[in-house]
């Protein structure tokens, strides 16, 4: 298959905006199959990946190298290629990295889906994109993911392989695929792809998010610069690995770079986390605002020795203010807000931030080429200070979604900024306070769904005459989802059950299930007569203060 350039299959940044980064010392020309090949060389016998369960496994950077090229052989010979797309579906097990790494040499594009994701998710994954294979657990969290991957291979003609970590059914086993390798591929190049990521969405099916090694590697450097990653940094990853914030703020990749050592996490409660903090030595971990709340508490009690944390990053969604100050105390070790998204700019607090600016702000940006407006809903400038809707481009924000040409032209401004959907405001000192948002996206503790994909799937109800799935604020979550469903005039009454129970019955992921279901006979309206959800979340707020 032909390789694919981010030009090609998505708008790539502008030849004079590229030559700017180059020169800037940004994009340096290195790809992420060679970044792991010169740690190999220069540390090949410390520790790079520990999968603590359920037997510790260790890899060192020469034993990951090796196991990238022996992999990566493997996948050539099964005539997987250069610009080829293999759908990644593994929760936090070493084998993640390990196929990532194999990938990244022969040029092949991990899509990195979620462990949550069912089978309309992955589905869509592997048709949209022409998936050719597909990397899977045997079982995880006691789902079957070899049933899932045979339905899956039913309604994908593209898909040509399933290899499975663990026992493979009727599929391939991941153990068997390695083989020695013989001259390498020709891998890509450092402006090509390196793989496709997912957004949170807002839309009837998630967009996916074409990110190059050059654009890359340059946030997790300028990621592991700010939070102080180096060779002694012991990175949990209590997050899905596939999801950009553990993968890269500094997360697993940054972490590599650096030449410290990765740990998996394999569940993020603080029972299974603890207990691997204190034996890992772990320094640094990254958490979403939910789970740093639990984590806040359970220290309290903890008996495990928690005294080599250095660093907590919190984000994902909006962290409060009187959360944010318990955490220090708690868990004691620094606490760092990141606000960023998987289409590129992230910001940070800064490690010599004072205590205010840290438990109030959401930090600032990586780069001082990422370029920021605050714009009002005609794209004009808000006075400094005041709220309004983000828009950023830079040296690692996308130009655009991958093969997504209409919808490109809605999420991005003729001059390539990105509407990111949030609505910020700047602090005198440049951090931004993320005060809202103003797409059509739930987020639920970090887990990001769009209401117009669950709204589609309630539709298919034959009991149903319409639906709105909105946002409900929650104490733990930050939010929750509410789904107003109009009945059909004449069918059985409905229960909520009902509702939720078809919408998990059509194999989607868990989180994105109502947690709410309301019956309403007419939703309120706005100006227009569009369905106002504005309008619906004021309702549901009021009526959750009754
Ligand atoms: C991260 O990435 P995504 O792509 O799952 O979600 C991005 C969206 C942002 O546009 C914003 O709406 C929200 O998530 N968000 C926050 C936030 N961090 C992200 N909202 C309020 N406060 C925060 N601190 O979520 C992500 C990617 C890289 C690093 C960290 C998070």
């Amino acid at each position: 298959m032909a390789a694919l350039t981010p030009g090609v299959d998505a708008p790539t940044w502008p030849a004079e905006f590229a030559e700017r980064y180059r020169a800037a010392g940004y994009w340096r020309g290195e790809t992420f199959g060679g970044m792991l090949r010169e740690r190999a060389a220069a540390h090949p016998d410390r520790v790079a990946l520990v999968d603590p369960a359920p037997e510790r496994r260790t890899w060192t950077y020469r034993q990951l190298d090796e196991r990238a090229d022996r992999l990566a052989a493997g996948f050539a010979a099964r005539g997987i290629g250069k610009g080829d797309r293999v759908v990644l579906h593994l929760p936090n097990v070493g084998e993640f990295v390990e196929v990532v790494f194999a990938l990244f040499r022969i040029g092949a594009l991990p899509v990195y889906a979620l462990p949550a994701h069912r089978e309309t998710e992955i589905s869509y994954f592997c048709s949209f994109t022409e998936a050719v294979a597909y990397v899977i657990p045997d079982r995880h969290a006691g789902f079957d993911h070899r049933d899932l991957a045979s339905a899956v291979a039913r309604k994908a003609p593209s898909l040509r392989h399933v290899f499975v970590v663990g026992e493979p059914g009727e599929h391939t086993a991941l153990r068997e695929v390695a083989r020695a390798p013989e001259e390498p591929p020709a891998g890509p190049r450092a402006h090509e792809l390196a793989f496709l990521q997912l957004s949170g969405g807002t839309t009837g099916v998630p967009k996916l998010i074409p990110r190059t090694h050059d654009d890359y590697l340059y946030s997790l450097r300028g990621s592991n610069e700010i939070c102080g990653v180096g060779p002694g940094t012991r990175f949990l990853v209590v997050l899905p690995a596939a999801h950009n914030f553990p993968m890269s703020s500094p997360g697993w990749l940054g972490t590599l770079l650096a030449g410290g050592r990765v740990v998996m996490c394999p569940r993020p409660d603080p029972s299974t986390a603890f207990p691997l903090v204190a034996r890992e030595g772990i320094t640094m971990t990254g958490l979403v605002p939910p789970l740093a709340l639990v984590w806040t508490q359970a220290a309290a009690a903890a008996r495990e020795d928690l005294s080599h944390l250095e660093l907590v990053l919190v984000g994902g969604a909006k962290y409060s203010e009187e959360a944010a100050r318990r955490l220090r105390p708690a868990l004691g070790c620094r606490l760092m807000q990141v606000f960023g998204m998987a289409e590129g700019l992230v910001n940070y607090t800064r490690l010599d931030d004072d205590e205010e600016t840290v438990v109030t702000t959401q930090g600032r940006p990586i780069s001082p080429d990422d370029e920021i407006r605050i714009v009002d809903d005609d794209d004009r400038d808000v006075p400094e200070g005041e709220f309004g809707h983000l828009l950023t481009r830079g040296p690692y924000t996308i130009r655009g979604y991958w093969r997504a040409h209409k919808h490109n032209a809605r999420s991005f401004t003729p001059d390539g900024f990105y509407r990111t959907g949030d609505l910020v405001r700047r602090t005198p000192g440049g951090h931004l306070v993320v005060g809202g948002r103003a797409k059509d996206q739930i987020n639920r503790g970090g887990e990001k769904i769009a209401p117009e994909e669950v709204e589609n799937i309630i539709l298919a109800h034959p009991g149903v005459h319409d639906v709105s799935v909105v946002a409900v604020p929650d104490t733990y979550l930050g939010e929750r989802s509410l789904a107003y469903v109009i009945p059909r005039e004449g069918a059985a009454p409905l229960r909520p059950a009902q509702i939720r129970r078809f919408v998990r019955e059509r194999g989607i992921a868990a989180y994105k299930v109502p947690d709410l279901v309301e019956f309403v006979t007419a939703f309120p309206q706005t100006g227009i007569g569009k369905v106002s959800k504005k309008g619906l979340r004021s309702v549901a707020t009021a009526a959750d203060q009754q």
